[in-house]
Order: C-alpha cells, then structure tokens, then sequence
C-alpha cells in the first residue's frame, strides 16, 4: 500500500489484512461497476435525467472525457474536489471522472451555503469545485467567488449550465482518458457527517471500504439488471448514493433514474413514466408521499421495495406503507461514518415495522454500552459502538475529536441509542449527540449554537429539538439576551441568515428566556428544555 493520504486515519493492518483475506476488500475501485457495464452490457441504460438517456457506454464515455478535461487543468491523484450538484447526472459523471482520476470527490448538498461550502473547501483544501449556475433565486457562483477570495486553494471552477468567467463543464469533455482508475486501498471521497461539534467533520472512505458496502448492499436488496432506482433524496447523502443506493445500482447494472425534485407529483410521474422498482426516502418524505392525494391518480404498481431510513420512522407511518404502494418496507439505518443496518425480504412483518434492521456484516462489532462504557445486559437500551470492515477508524484531520468520537479500540461511538433484539435486529431509541434531526438533515446544535452567539446582543444560547407532525423534528433555539441589548427572533434569524449558513440550519422557532436551566454541574439543561415541549399544548400544531 501506498502512504495513506495526510489526515486519514487508516484500519490497523491486522484488521486490514483480516477484511481482505475474508474477501470484502478486494482491490477493485468504485470505477469498476461501470466498467463491468461497459463490457457486458454497453447499450443498457445507466441514467435517466429529465428527457436525457445515458446508456452505460455513453457514461463511460462521458465520465472518460470529463477526467480528460479535468486532468488538462491539472487535477490528478488525491486532489480534493468539491462536488456541489442538484439531481443532474452530471453529479454521477464527475463523480466517476474523480474516481477515474484517484482525485477526491468532497460531497456538498445543495442546501450548502457559502460558510459550509467555505470550511469543506478550506479544511479539505480543494483545489476545484463543480457546482451548478443556479437553482431558483439562488446563485452559486456568487456564492464560490466569495468561497474563492478567502480560500486561495480552490483554483478551478467548473460550471454546469451558465458559466460566466468560469470553466463551463461542456466544454471541459475532451478526447476519452484511458485508464481503470486508483489502487483500492487509496481513500476514494469525502463524505459529509451529520455532525455534532461547533464544526462539521469530514469522512474520508477508501474504495475498498466503500464498495464492499455497496455490493452487500446491493445483494441484500435484491438489486439486478432490472432494478429501476428513483433518486430522490440529495445524490451525494450517502443514503442514496450506497444504501444500496446509485453506486449499488450501477454495481448491479441497473437504472438510475433521478429526481429534480420530490415532491409528491414529480417523482409519482418518474415512477409511472420509467417503471420504478425502488427507492429511499427518510420517514418525512414517505409521510408527504403516503397524505398526497395524487397518488390515486398514478400508476406506482411497479415499484417493488420502498426504503426508509435516515430518522426515525413511527409505527403508523411504517404500517401505512406495504398498503399504500402496494410493495415491500425496508427500513434502513445508517450512518456515512459506515455501519448499515436493513430489515431483509425474509423478516416477518413484526421485524419490518418494528426494527431498524440488522447489521450488513457478519464482522459488523456490535456493542451496547452505558455511559461508562460497560456493555449493558441483553434487550436494554444503551450507546451504540460499532467497528468493522466499513466503518471510519477516525475522521479526516481531526485528531482531538477521534480522541472523544472513537474507543481507544477503535470502536465508533455512533451517538444513537439503541437495543437489540436476539436476532441481531437493532431498535433506535434515541440518541445521545447534540444534534436535531430536522426530517433526515441533521444539525449540529453546537454549530447553530455558536453562530448565535455571535449576535453582539445575545449572550447565551440553545438549540433543541421539538417535535412535528411532518419533519419528525424541527429545532427550537432558546436564547438569552445581553442587557440591556435588544433583539428580535426575526433579526436573529436574518443574522443566521446573512452568516451564509444552510437555510435548513436557521431556527424553526426562537425563543427568548430570562436564563437557561443549569445542571447540577452547571451545563444547560437541555433535557429540561426539551421537556417543554413534552406538554400537549406546548407542541406546536
Ligand atoms: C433512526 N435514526 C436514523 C433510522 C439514520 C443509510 C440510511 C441513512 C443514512 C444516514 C445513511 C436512521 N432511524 N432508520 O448514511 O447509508 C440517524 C442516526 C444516525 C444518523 C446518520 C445510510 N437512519 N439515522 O442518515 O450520516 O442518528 O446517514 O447516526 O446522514 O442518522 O446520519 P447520516
């Protein structure tokens, strides 16, 4: 093995050489489903995007002469790139392009703003973003020529649509790059986490890791050359893109058909026009989908599984679910740290409602632990950690934070709490981190806390949960103000705003206390203010 990439934090070699020798990593790199497609099935179609058709040989091709274009600018092995796109093929070609070259993708969501985008450009040190014109109001290359004039690394901008003074991403397809990609054990992508510190955390994956994930995935659900896969939640959240998701899909040579947006009417129409057979939603998407009328007025008949997974999923939802799209449940719990869990085709309807699913692997270590590490007795509920063949020994540059996010032993502390059936099955519960979980899009109280706190008249702040009917989750800030300041929730949350911060991360509601409750030892009370909403009318409606 090459020297591993500066700032990853690689498996110990015993437990490297143990994952290779039980065969889950086996040196092919995340270019070679696609490659297998070009060569047994070039004609078949990989994706559909809006009226566009690319079989696996026009993707190939494209994703060929997008890693040309990009290698002409000077982007080689291990350079990070930021990818920023809506649901647009081109996420997928320059997503393969990067693999191709052994540069790294950075995966940004679209709702990323120019803080986020700043600190992934800046603490990755990419050298090029791909990112889209505009979507809607919004302007992203606005956006990056602030990012670029505080962050002199990111020397290429690469535009799809629009350009302007920049690299239009048409014009940078070039004469086809040879090649089979980089050596597997090489670190593939940085992936995004759901965070629960002042600042976000980056997940470096290698391909060997990642793509024993994703052909496991793809087995356990199923997937085949018939496999029709509506991505509608962002491409670049793990979910969609290995759960078994369009990496699983394109492994399997199946169809990737995405979805501009998810509304209920837009991707009914893509499951009727393109024959659907599955696809992932977090539980408050299923919830719009399951209480829109339109269904009636579509043909969904050919989807055959429905996945749900990124928060949690109430019983009545899951219930509502085999009936109503007339197919299959499978809830799914994972985490772009590793570790997936899925309930199987075989479980009984008990396990499929009730459970978050069973671990992909037979070496997925499980343990259960209290607050002091020790494993609790069978069927309690206790902190997840988890070790295994794909799961992060660390995240990237963050040697202080592994300290606290990872046992000396390796094991992830996953924040979720958990318990586990005698099967294996594992039931969420709850959760330990700082963190809302607002419909799937995850926010770090911490970070939300610490850009309030910059407000010159508040002086102490808190991000909590409260519930709600359709996200599952919205986030209720409780503030206390510096006399004699004054402030308003709409001038905070317009501050929020202007700090350039995703606009799912602004306060749902924000709320001015005389002080904050205090622990025993003097730390916010976050239970107590969580409790206020526990009282019926103080949920809002
Ligand atoms: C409750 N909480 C869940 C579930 C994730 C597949 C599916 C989801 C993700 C994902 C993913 C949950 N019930 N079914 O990466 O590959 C919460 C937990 C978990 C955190 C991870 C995948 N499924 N969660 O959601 O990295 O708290 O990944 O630790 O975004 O989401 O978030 P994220």
């Amino acid at each position: 093995m090459n020297a591993a990439l500066p700032g990853f934090v690689p498996w110990p070699e015993e437990f490297a050489a143990r994952y290779r020798a039980l065969g889950y990593w086996t040196g092919e790199n995340l270019y070679a489903g696609l490659a297998r497609g070009v060569r047994e099935h070039p004609e078949r179609i990989a994706i559909v995007c809006g009226e566009r058709r690319w079989s696996y040989a026009e993707f190939d091709q494209r994703a060929r002469r997008f890693a040309a274009g990009l290698h002409r600018t000077g982007i080689g092995p291990r350079d990070r790139v930021l990818l920023q796109l809506p649901n647009i093929g081109e996420h997928y070609i320059a997503c393969h392009a990067l693999f191709l070259l052994g540069a790294l993708p950075v995966f940004a969501l679209p709702a990323h703003r120019r803080a986020e985008i700043g600190y992934f450009v800046g603490h990755a040190q990419a050298r090029a973003c791909v990112i889209a014109d505009r979507d809607g109001d919004f302007d992203f290359r606005a956006m990056i020529r602030e990012v670029r004039a505080e962050h002199a690394c990111l020397s290429e901008v690469v535009v799809v649509g629009e350009a302007e003074e920049f690299r239009g991403f048409d014009g940078l397809l070039d004469e086809p790059l040879a090649g089979e990609g980089s050596d597997a054990s090489e670190v593939a992508f940085l992936q995004l986490s759901g965070g629960s510190t002042c600042v976000p955390k980056l997940i470096a994956r290698t391909h060997d890791d990642y793509l024993y994930s994703v052909r496991e995935s793809a087995r356990i659900c199923g997937l085949g050359g018939d496999t029709v896969y509506l991505c509608a939640l962002p491409a670049a959240h793990n979910f969609p893109m290995s759960s078994p998701g369009a990496l699983g899909v394109f492994h399997a040579g199946g169809c990737v058909v995405l979805a501009r947006r998810n509304d209920p009417q837009s991707c009914f129409e893509l499951i009727q026009r393109e024959r659907v057979t599955l696809t992932a939603l977090v539980p408050a998407l299923a919830l719009a989908w399951l209480e829109s009328r339109l269904r009636a007025r579509y043909d969904l008949s050919s989807l055959a599984c429905v996945q749900i997974g990124g928060a949690h999923l109430a019983g009545e939802v899951a219930r509502r679910v085999p009936e109503a799209f007339g197919c299959r449940l499978q809830q799914v719990f994972g985490m772009a740290e590793g570790l997936v869990n899925y309930t199987r085709a075989e479980d009984d309807a008990a396990l499929t409602l009730t459970t978050q699913g069973r671990p992909i692997s037979a070496d997925d270590e499980i343990r259960i632990v209290d607050d002091d590490d020790i494993d609790v007795a069978p069927g309690e509920v206790g902190h997840l950690l988890t070790r295994g063949p794909y799961t992060i020994r660390g995240y990237y540059r963050a040697e202080a934070h592994n300290a606290r996010a990872f046992t000396a032993d390796g094991f992830y502390r996953t924040g979720d709490r958990v318990r586990r059936l005698p099967g294996g099955h594992l039931i969420v519960e709850g959760r330990a981190k700082d963190q809302v979980n607002r419909g799937g899009e995850k926010i770090a109280a911490e970070e939300v806390e610490g850009y309030l706190l910059a407000h010159p008249a508040v002086f102490d702040a808190a991000l909590v949960a409260m519930p709600d009917r359709w996200l599952g989750e919205k986030s209720c800030a409780f503030v206390t103000l510096r006399e004699p300041a004054q402030a308003t929730p709409r001038e905070l949350a317009q501050f929020l705003r202007e700090r350039g911060i995703a606009a799912f991360k602004v306060p749902d509601r924000i709320e001015f206390l005389a002080a904050l409750p205090r622990t025993a030892v003097g730390k916010i009370d976050k239970k107590a203010l969580r409790a206020r909403f526990a009282a019926p009318s103080a949920v809002p409606a």
